[in-house]
């Protein structure tokens, strides 16, 4: 039952199915899989949807830090173009829940194209060089998306200590060869082995399908629990 998770998670799943940002039907995703559902961070776009996300995010940011995160961190760092507002309403809604350890974080974000007039360059905010830097963004599939981000903040000689991100999918990484039918290990546990560094979700889809029972119909359910059959992971 939803009950059976904590607060702040069930609050952001249901948040998330009101207002459409968890979709059930049939979707290809980047890495090509024909996925039966869909979370699309873009369309918390009123005030209401972006305070329920601040709040997930920053509750399991908070957590993190008595945890995989004790080390703490000094920037906030939203990955164009989704990460990018993801890190500004955390980053204020940190610093609402407790301002005496999180008024003087900085949020940063980098540009997709860097610009050649005025200030230049290709990041924006708090500089990274030597500081702590906390990557959020917003899924993580079959993660080829995040590497470029590490990648960017270390040539800034920023130290990247985590990713937080609103949804672990679950799944295994593509094979080398395309064939995507063949055991492969996590998308999630290979990140965090090559960087070394904690990845931490607010809900992955073993909450969504505990979250969603009573409240998305039978077939839904059994499609999605066919599609995590499908790509699990091998370890
Ligand atoms: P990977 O790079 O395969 O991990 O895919 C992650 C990216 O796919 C995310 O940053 C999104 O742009 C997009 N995505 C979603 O936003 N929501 C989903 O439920 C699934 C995907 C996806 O295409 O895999």
């Amino acid at each position: 039952s939803p009950s059976s998770l904590p607060g702040y998670k069930a609050d952001f799943i249901a948040a998330s199915i009101s207002g459409g940002i968890l979709k059930f039907g049939s979707f290809e995703l980047k890495s090509k899989r024909i996925s039966p559902y869909f979370f699309n961070t873009g369309l918390f776009y009123t005030g209401k949807l972006q305070r329920a996300l601040a709040t997930a995010y920053a509750q399991t940011i908070i957590d993190a830090e008595k945890g995989a995160l004790s080390g703490g961190f000094d920037v906030l760092f939203g990955p164009a173009y989704k990460g990018i507002p993801l890190a500004a309403v955390t980053n204020l809604q940190l610093a609402a829940i407790d301002p005496s350890r999180y008024d003087d974080v900085g949020f940063a974000f980098d540009r997709k194209e860097a610009k050649d007039h005025g200030e230049g360059g290709s990041f924006v905010g708090a500089p990274l060089k030597g500081k702590r830097v906390l990557i959020i963004d917003d899924v993580v599939s079959a993660g080829t998306a995040k590497r470029e981000a590490i990648d960017k903040i270390r040539a800034q000689g920023g130290v990247v200590v985590g990713i937080v991100i609103a949804l672990d999918r679950m799944e295994k990484l593509p094979s080398p060869d395309g064939d995507d039918g063949k055991p492969m290990p996590s998308a999630i546990g290979s990140l965090r082995k090559e960087y070394g560094i904690p990845i931490i979700a607010v809900i992955t889809l073993e909450d969504i399908l505990q979250g969603i029972r009573g409240v998305i119909s039978e077939g839904d359910i059994k499609n999605t629990e066919a599609y995590r059959e499908q790509y699990k992971p091998s370890d």
